[in-house]
C-alpha cells in the first residue's frame, strides 16, 4: 500500500537554497525548505571538535556540534553543514525555532541593549521597568487563578525553590503562626528538626522535576540521575500505565487511574504515621523524561483533591509541557478546571525558569526564597517577542493542527509497521511513539538522523518529539515521508534491523 500522505509533500528545492535573508513576519519566509545531509551524523568536524572539548570537559553526551548562526526556523545545521530538521529542539526548549527574525530584532533595539548588558541582582536591585516587564511577559498567561510569580534560573531552581515555598507555607499552617521558636532558630543550624522539620514531597514514579538535590528526590526516570547520590525518605506512588489511544481504553485506564490515587493516599497516611507528613504533591501533566505518560483531567482533578483533603500543596510541574506545545499555553489547561494547583513551574521554552503561585505560598520575609540573580530579565524581554508572535500568528492553533497530522501520520505508520511501532499518543505537537525495545529505538533514531531529522528518546523505549511552535503541518509531512523510508527499508529486509 502506497503511503498517502505522501501526495502532501510541499512542493520543495532538493538543494541547499534558503529562501531569503530578510526579517520577516512567519518562519516559512526565512527558513530553509528542508533536509540536507553532506555526512554521516556526526561527521568529520564534530568528531575534531569533541576531541578538543574532550580536553577540557566530559564530552559522553555531546551528539554533534552545530552552527547557530545557519540555522533557521525549524532547521539545525551541524558543523559539518548538514541540516536537519530539528523536532527535539534543545530538548524541547526553543519557541519559535533559530534565529527568529523577531527575536533578532529584540536583541538589537537599542531600547533593551541595558536589559542585556547589565544583569541585576533581581531580588534586590530590580531594574525600573521590572513589573511592567513581568505583566507583559509571564503574568500575560498566567494559569487561571495565579496572579504571582518568581522568577528563577532553570527548571530545576525553580522546582527547587518552590518545594522550598511549600515547606515554608506547610509549617506555618502547622504552628500557627509566622514566628519560629528558639528552640527551632537553633536546631535548623545543625540540620536537626524542628527547625529543619521531617516533611516531604510526594512524586511519581517516572517523573522527572530536576536534578538538584531536592528535585532529585522527586525524579525517578532513569538510574543514571539517581546513583551514588544520596536522598530523602519521601513517598512515590505508582504513575498510571495506561493503554493508548486513550478513548479507546477508557474503562480500562480509569481503573489503573483509580489504582494509583488509592495507593497515593495511602501513602499520604502512611508517611504522616511515620512522622514526614507530606507537605506537597508534584507531577507532570504529561511525564516527558518518564517515557510520554499521560493521565485522564479525572485523575487529575482528583489528584488536587486527595491534596486538598489531606492539607497539601498541589504543584504541576509544566517545565516540559508548558509555553505551548500541548495547543494551550498550559498542558495542565486541558483539564477544564478553573483551580488547577498551586504551583507551576516552568523554563524550557519559555526561556526563564519560574514558577507561578498563589498567593498564601510566598513567604512571608524577603531572603527566605532568594538567590542572586533570581531569574534574568532579558529573557523575559525575549519572551514577550515570543508571545507576540504566537499571538500574531495564532501559533496555539497551528500547533493544534500541526500535531493533529503529526499524530494521524503516526497512526498510519504504527498500523502499517506494527512490529516496529505501537502507542502513538500526544497533544498538540507533544507527541510519542514506542519501539518494541530500546534497542530498536536508538536505533531508529540514528537511521532518522543520518536521513536529516533530529529527534529524542524518552522512557524506556518511546521516541518524543518536541518540535518548536512554528512547526507546521508541513514539516510534519515532511518527516513523516522520511520516517516511512526508514520504516520501509526495515520491512524490507529480512527482519533485523540494518
Ligand atoms: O537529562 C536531563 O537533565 C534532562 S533531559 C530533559 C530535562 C532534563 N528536562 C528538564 C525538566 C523537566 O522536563 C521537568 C518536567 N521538570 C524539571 C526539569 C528540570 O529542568 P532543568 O533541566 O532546566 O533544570
Amino acid at each position: 500500500m502506497a503511503f498517502s500522505i505522501r501526495i502532501f509533500w510541499k512542493p520543495m528545492d532538493l538543494g541547499c537554497r534558503y529562501v531569503s535573508k530578510t526579517a520577516t513576519k512567519t518562519v516559512s519566509d526565512f527558513e530553509y525548505d528542508a533536509p540536507c545531509m553532506k555526512t554521516p551524523v556526526p561527521g568529520p568536524r564534530s568528531k575534531e571538535l569533541t576531541k578538543q572539548l574532550g580536553e577540557i570537559q566530559n564530552v559522553a553526551a555531546i551528539n554533534f556540534f552545530c552552527n547557530y548562526e545557519e540555522s533557521r526556523g525549524n532547521y539545525l545545521v551541524d558543523a559539518d553543514g548538514n541540516r536537519m530538521l530539528d523536532l527535539y529542539t534543545q530538548i524541547s526548549s526553543i519557541p519559535l525555532g533559530y534565529n527568529h527574525p523577531a527575536l533578532m530584532k529584540a536583541l538589537t533595539n537599542p531600547n533593551n541593549l541595558s536589559a542585556f548588558v547589565n544583569r541585576p541582582a533581581l531580588g534586590i536591585l530590580p531594574p525600573e521597568n521590572f513589573p511592567d516587564n513581568l505583566t507583559e511577559s509571564l503574568l500575560s498567561i498566567a494559569p487561571a487563578g495565579m496572579s504571582r510569580v518568581q522568577t528563577m534560573a532553570c527548571g530545576s531552581c525553580s522546582n527547587e525553590n518552590a518545594f522550598k515555598a511549600m515547606f515554608i507555607w506547610y509549617r506555618n499552617k502547622e504552628r500557627g503562626t509566622n514566628s519560629p521558636s528558639p528552640e527551632e532558630t537553633s536546631s535548623c543550624m545543625i540540620n536537626q528538626s524542628p527547625g529543619c522539620p521531617d516533611l516531604s514531597i510526594l512524586s511519581f514514579m517516572g517523573a522527572f522535576h530536576g536534578r538538584t538535590m531536592g528535585c532529585l528526590a522527586t525524579t525517578h526516570s532513569k538510574v543514571i540521575h539517581k546513583l551514588d547520590i544520596p536522598s530523602f525518605d519521601w513517598p512515590i506512588a505508582p504513575f498510571p500505565k495506561l493503554k493508548y489511544p486513550l478513548e479507546e481504553f477508557v474503562r480500562e485506564n480509569a481503573q489503573e487511574e483509580a489504582r494509583c490515587l488509592e495507593e497515593v493516599e495511602d501513602l499520604i497516611v502512611k508517611w504522616r504515621q511515620k512522622g514526614k507528613p507530606v507537605a506537597g504533591i508534584i507531577t507532570e501533566p504529561i511525564q516527558a523524561e518518564g517515557g510520554d505518560n499521560h493521565a485522564s483531567s479525572d485523575f487529575f482533578i482528583k489528584l488536587h483533591n486527595i491534596a486538598r483533603k489531606h492539607g497539601c500543596a498541589f504543584h504541576v510541574d509544566e517545565v516540559q509541557t508548558g509555553g505551548g506545545a500541548t495547543g494551550k499555553w498550559w498542558a495542565h489547561e486541558h483539564w477544564g478546571t478553573n483551580d488547577p494547583a498551586d504551583i507551576v513551574s516552568f523554563s524550557k521554552k519559555m526561556l526563564s525558569g519560574g514558577y507561578y503561585h498563589k498567593a498564601e505560598l510566598q513567604p512571608d520575609k524577603g531572603y527566605r526564597i532568594f538567590n542572586t540573580w533570581m531569574g534574568d530579565p532579558s529573557k523575559n524581554l525575549f519572551l514577550s517577542e515570543v508571545l507576540n508572535v504566537i499571538r500574531r500568528e495564532n501559533l496555539l492553533e497551528e500547533v493544534t493542527r500541526s500535531g493533529k497530522t503529526l499524530l494521524q501520520g503516526l497512526y498510519e505508520l504504527q498500523s502499517q509497521y506494527p512490529h516496529l511501532l505501537s502507542q502513538a499518543r500526544g497533544q498538540g505537537t507533544f507527541c510519542a511513539i514506542d519501539a518494541p525495545d530500546d534497542v530498536t529505538r536508538d536505533k531508529l533514531l540514528l537511521k532518522i538522523r543520518d536521513k536529516g531529522v533530529l529527534l529524542g528518546g524518552c522512557g524506556e523505549k518511546s521516541i518524543r518529539f518536541r518540535p518548536a511552535l512554528v512547526f507546521k503541518e508541513y514539516h510534519a509531512h515532511q518527516f513523516l515521508n522520511i520516517f516511512n523510508d526508514v520504516l520501509a527499508k526495515y520491512k524490507s529486509s529480512s527482519g533485523r534491523l540494518w
